[in-house]
């Protein structure tokens, strides 16, 4: 039997991956760490749903920034996989917390390399790398020969990780992958994200709850995908004969307001009348436009998204009218 590790895995991409896995017949072990709410929605839905129970998922305690730690957890687990998705994501806040954000995203997953190699080398290794690290872009669309010119202490910190990556593939002969994502989201995504920020206000200004939504930059770009597509391209490169760096994306790109026409369409709303800027939102140093061409996962993985931009959205502003405990039917225009 396959046993994955996944750090992060009360994340996003750690809640679908972990279905994912478990689907495929994999033990699955997750970290999480001290400070983790005890009550992780996600997990709670993957541990309370007929489709999992009973199935070989383990949780333990640790953190990246502890290596004793690590390495204790691969030589106790022995994992045939490990999927690094543990990182400070937040980019904005990342201008908050640098050094904090340089020493989980970026020293962290040197961390887990070593404790890869401590227990004998063996283990296929996921590297969490993002479209963040092209930044301030140097060609468009940007694949995986594009120069990266990140642009905030979280893009800086991925740079790290993602070269570091490379050169423990170069040097001890790892088995090791980085997928650089693009933007991708689901129901589950954080709430300090654009995307869910827009798609929860949504949901309380329809139960009159909230009146304004305050946001930053609208004018930023994004290749917006669904996270469930996207952990399935993670798996495909563990699967290869050998490590390689993949970009993962749509192929396509869309404004802050796009989103917001199509979320707030979706209600039969204008989001211009609840809309305001707060500064607090803008980044010192802004990434403006990212799109990314996956060809190569096209061709070498496979892979291509099941979901459109337009379902995505439409799957968002559902959900968050479901949790708010409104009906979709009656809120939500067709089409
Ligand atoms: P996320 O929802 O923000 O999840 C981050 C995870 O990292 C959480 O499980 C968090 O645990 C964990 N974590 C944070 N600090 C940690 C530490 N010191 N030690 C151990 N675990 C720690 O992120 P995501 O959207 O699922 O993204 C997954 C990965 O892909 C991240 O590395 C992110 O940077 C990268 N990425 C994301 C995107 C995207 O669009 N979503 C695109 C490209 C790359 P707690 O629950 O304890 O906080
Ligand atoms: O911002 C603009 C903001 O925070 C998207 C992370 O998963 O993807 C994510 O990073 C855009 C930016 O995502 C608000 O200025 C406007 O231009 O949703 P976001 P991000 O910064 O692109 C990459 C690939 C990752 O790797 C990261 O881990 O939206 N924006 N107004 C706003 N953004 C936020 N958060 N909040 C606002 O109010």
């Amino acid at each position: 039997m396959k046993r994955a590790l996944i750090t992060g895995v009360t994340g996003q991409d750690g809640s679908y991956l972990t279905e994912l896995l478990l689907e495929k017949g994999y033990e699955v072990h997750g970290i999480i760490r001290r400070t983790t709410s005890f009550k992780n929605e996600w997990l709670d839905e993957i541990q309370d749903s007929p489709r999992f129970k009973g199935l070989p998922f383990f949780l333990h305690y640790g953190d990246l920034t502890d290596a004793q730690g690590m390495i204790h957890l691969m030589r106790k687990i022995k994992p045939t996989e490990v999927y690094n998705l543990a990182a400070q994501s937040h980019v904005r806040m990342s201008f908050d917390i640098p050094e904090y954000t340089g020493d989980v995203t970026g020293l962290g997953t040197l961390r887990i390399l070593d404790a890869i190699l401590e227990a004998g080398g063996e283990t296929r290794f996921y590297q969490a790398s993002s479209s963040e690290m092209f930044g301030q872009v140097q060609e468009i669309p940007q694949r995986e020969t594009t120069p990266f010119y990140p642009r905030s202490p979280y893009g800086c910190a991925k740079v790290f990780a993602h070269w570091i990556t490379i050169n423990y593939r170069e040097a001890y002969h790892m088995h090791a992958s980085s997928g650089i994502l693009f933007n991708h989201e689901s129901p589950r995504r954080g709430e300090a994200f654009v995307t869910r920020k827009v798609t929860r206000a949504i949901a309380r200004i329809v139960s009159g709850k909230q009146k304004e939504l305050y946001l930053g930059n609208l004018e930023a770009k994004r290749d917006w995908g669904f996270a469930k597509d996207y952990v399935e391209a993670m798996w495909l490169m563990l699967q290869q004969p050998k490590g390689d760096d993949y970009v993962i994306a749509m192929g396509e790109t869309h404004s802050v307001k796009e989103f917001l026409d199509l979320a707030f369409g979706a209600v039969g709303k204008d989001w211009q009348e609840f809309v305001k800027i707060d500064p607090n939102n803008f980044r010192r140093t802004e990434v403006d436009i990212l799109i990314g061409d996956p060809a190569k996962a096209r061709e070498k993985l496979g892979w291509k998204p099941k979901h459109t931009f337009k379902d995505l959205v439409q799957m968002m502003v559902k959900e968050d009218l479901k949790r708010e405990g409104l009906l979709p039917e009656k809120y939500m225009r067709s089409g």
